[in-house]
């Protein structure tokens, strides 16, 4: 029995929202103020990939993220083992003789090893794609057969943003009304091929960590920001997301690429509006947003829209091609890469979202 290892390797892309996630209105299960909605990522290109183990041989779980050990001890990670255990099924390997039974999961230790292929925490929704990842994953090793909404209210619990990552193409993600989180978990509104017309570019104005993670950020909104209880009403984001749903049922660009930007901008108000102050954006990323707007301005109907997350990193979403070929270089045009800034581009291709 001693001698095997079973493992699954998954890989998982991340995640934009074009209306965004902030503000929990319950901390520890991680419940959101409102809905949100995403566009999952290539998955070829910004993804996670996490190899699982199991063997008797471990004496306990551990993890490494980059090549690093980090501590399993928060409750994050301990709340996706835990409700993965929770659901594991019996598990047999006839050619290799590895049995093992529902109930030995508690008691098998687990090896995670995760690792980004783009900055870890400088606002690239990382930790979406890491936790989803490791749920998707562990899921997978334990014979969990549950759907990728069930298998998100459970990657939610690691990482709000995570949720969405386990479907492609657009995604939801329902706030939900119940006090202990079943019903807040997401849904896929279109796959993958439904808008292939778009071409996502993200600029990477700086790679640096951030300074304040959206979970400090998010709690500091919470509790001083009047403009996050704004947001909240019917009128503002819940208008928002049933147009942003219409827009992209309709493949409607100048809808989409409007409240795609007033949503980003909101957002960073609603930053600016918390004591102390959050700036994730930085001068570069505002001379962008100027860069976008003019043009925008300049032709009948919107050509790219433009989201900010927690960071100064732009993540440009052009109507088609075409579009994508002139604003690289444009970009390249008014912001070439130099020894002083650390701008460089990952360009997702027309088969992106
Ligand atoms: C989003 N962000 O909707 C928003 C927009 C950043 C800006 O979700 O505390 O890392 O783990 O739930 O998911 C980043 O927040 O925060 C985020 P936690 P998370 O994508």
């Amino acid at each position: 029995m001693a001698g095997w290892i079973h493992m699954v390797t998954a890989r998982t892309p991340t995640n934009i929202a074009v209306i965004k996630y902030w503000g929990k209105r319950d901390e520890s299960l991680i419940l959101p103020v409102n809905d949100s909605i995403s566009v999952t990522l290539d998955p070829e290109h910004l993804c996670t990939t996490t190899t699982v183990a199991v063997s008797p041989g471990f004496d306990q779980d551990r993890m490494w993220l980059n090549g690093k050990e980090i501590s399993l001890s928060g409750g994050r990670y301990q709340n996706c083992l835990r409700e993965i255990r929770a659901r594991a099924e019996d598990f047999e390997d006839n050619e290799r003789g590895i049995k093992i039974a529902k109930q030995d999961w508690q008691k098998l230790r687990v090896h995670i090893a995760s690792y980004n292929n783009f900055p870890t925490a400088a606002g690239l929704a990382s930790s979406a794609a890491g936790f989803a990842c490791l749920v998707f994953a562990l899921a997978k090793l334990m014979n969990a057969k549950e759907d990728p909404s069930q298998l998100s209210a459970i990657a939610r619990q690691g990482s709000g943003s995570a949720c969405r990552s386990l479907y492609g193409g657009f995604v939801k993600w329902i706030m939900g009304k119940e006090e202990n989180g079943s019903d807040s978990l997401a849904v896929q509104l279109v796959d993958e091929n439904h808008w292939d017309d778009l071409v996502i570019i993200i600029a990477v104005v700086s790679s640096r960590q951030k300074e304040t993670s959206s979970t400090t950020g998010m709690r500091d909104t919470v509790e001083t920001s009047m403009l996050l209880q704004h947001r909240a009403k019917v009128e503002v984001v819940p208008k928002r997301i049933v147009k942003m749903e219409e827009a992209i049922q309709n493949h409607d660009f100048s809808s989409f690429a409007q409240l795609t930007c007033s949503d980003s901008n909101q957002f960073h108000a609603v930053c600016l509006d918390t004591c102390p102050p959050i700036f994730y954006m930085n001068d570069t990323s505002h001379r962008i947003i100027s860069c976008i707007e003019k043009w925008n301005r300049s032709e009948e109907s919107p050509q790219v829209a433009y989201t900010f997350d927690a960071g100064p990193n732009a993540v440009l979403i052009a109507r088609n091609r075409k579009t994508a070929a002139l604003l690289l270089q444009r970009m390249l045009y008014f912001f070439p890469p130099s020894a002083d800034t650390d701008m460089s581009s990952y360009v997702l291709g027309d088969k992106s979202i």
